[in-house]
């Protein structure tokens, strides 16, 4: 009887690992605390930097209500922050998925544990637990596949990430409340009580010690952390992202040889709407309608600034040289002279997302805020979206709207 019960996973001799018990589980637990903390709050200003206040233009969340609660104005300064925020969250989410795995391997006996509720308060742990280790599951399988280029869960990526934030953080921190004291001690003592229930009461003979298990988890996260890091820099660094995309497809060499997100041929731009003849600026306010061809921008008085290009897929590209006309001055045309308000911008092209995006004020008021018709001291390429581009200091690289046909100034909010 007893052989026959132990084949079982709700017994616990069925479970014969003598790495499992208080100690692993709590010192992957601290990482994770830590981990997740920093991957919650860069995912909250990941979200605030795509402006979804402006709404519905840049965000389709409908009701985000109280937890949208945080939202402020993106901030310009410094002009890398988003390169830098949104780097951490990617790598570093995928950095901690060896660490999420061995941490749920170590408790995964307690999944079977009978009865299944034991009491009321019992059965409100086990709810929470289900919110846990399943929002786990859920924001690093959304977020891994939102980074792969192509989007292959259904729904839109934005309120299923952040919904499932709320959702996972919110069990996270109860959890975290209830078990960072006795693993705090755990660690400390360095012992592991011999009647926890993750201990084995009958374990195979080691294979590895409980160390040598650490460094396999720890290692995996290593090679997580240096075959994704790469994707944040130029040159032959990018080279060493072997485990995810780099940006869309190679970009090739020269002044517009740096990635590219998605391609003017895959999103459907037709050249024949970016000719001299053919492609025609709008810029239109309160103080009237204005329209532009790309000689007359170029008469306008141009600046340079040196700017990145961050994605919310975690890739970056190192500073650029853009050079065009300041949304301040396009702000004027259309009527507002010194104080310019948000701005809704939108492309050439007719299917796919981002066809159109919507800039903050403080964004159009910055003075390196351009339309850009050049980079690097060359036209745009079709890729980087010539006729031109928009280029926003500090703001994630969907904002800056390519192929630009019209903008539209005034108060979206
Ligand atoms: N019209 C249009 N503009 C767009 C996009 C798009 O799909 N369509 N992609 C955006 C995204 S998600 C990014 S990261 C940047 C990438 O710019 P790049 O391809 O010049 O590097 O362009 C942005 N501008
Ligand atoms: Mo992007």
């Amino acid at each position: 009887m007893r052989e026959l019960t132990s084949r079982l996973p709700t017994s616990p001799g069925f479970w014969r690992s003598p790495l499992r018990g208080p100690w692993l589980t709590s010192v992957l637990g601290l990482v994770l605390l830590f981990g997740v903390g920093v991957l919650f709050v860069t995912g909250l200003l990941s979200y605030a930097a795509y402006n979804p206040g402006l709404s519905p233009v840049n965000d389709k969340t409908p009701d985000k209500g109280l937890l949208g609660f945080y939202l402020f104005a993106w901030p310009t300064d410094p002009y890398w922050l988003y390169r830098l925020t949104q780097g951490v969250h990617v790598t570093l989410g995928l950095t901690l998925v060896p660490v999420l795995l061995g941490k749920l391997w170590s408790v995964v006996p307690r999944l079977f544990t009978l009865p299944p509720v034991r009491s009321v308060a019992h059965g409100l742990e086990r709810i929470s637990l289900l919110l846990l280790v399943g929002g786990a599951l859920f924001e690093f399988a959304t977020g891994v596949l939102n980074i792969q280029l192509d989007y292959v869960f259904p729904g839109s990526f934005y309120p299923l990430h952040f919904y499932g934030a709320w959702v996972f953080f919110a069990a996270f921190v109860a959890h975290a409340v209830l078990k960072v004291p006795k693993a705090l001690r755990t660690v400390r003592t360095m012992r592991a009580s011999r009647d926890d229930d993750l201990v084995s009461p009958r374990p195979d003979p080691p294979t590895v010690s409980r160390r040598g298990a650490l460094w396999l988890v720890g290692g995996g996260a290593l090679l997580m952390c240096a075959t994704n890091a790469g994707r944040s820099f130029d040159g032959p660094l990018r080279q060493t992202a072997v485990l995810s995309p780099h940006g869309g497809p190679e970009p090739g060499t020269g002044p517009n040889g740096f990635q590219i997100n998605k391609t003017a041929a895959y999103l459907g731009i037709d050249p024949a709407e970016t000719t001299q003849d053919a492609w025609r600026l709008t810029v239109t306010g309160p103080g009237g309608t204005v329209r532009l061809d790309r000689a007359e921008l170029l008469r306008m008085k141009q600046y340079s600034v040196a700017l990145p290009i961050a994605c919310v897929e975690g890739w970056s590209t190192s500073d650029q040289w853009w050079r065009g006309v300041r949304l301040g001055d396009l702000a004027a045309l259309a009527g507002f002279d010194g104080h310019p308000p948000d701005v809704l911008v939108e492309s050439l092209q007719r299917r796919g997302a981002f066809r159109r995006g919507a800039l903050r004020a403080n964004q159009v008021a910055d003075p390196r805020s351009l339309l850009a018709l050049h980079v690097n001291g060359e036209p745009l390429s079709a890729d980087h979206g010539y006729p031109a581009r928009i280029i926003v200091p500090g703001a994630p690289g969907v904002l800056n709207t390519k192929w630009v046909t019209r903008m539209t100034f005034g108060d979206l909010s």
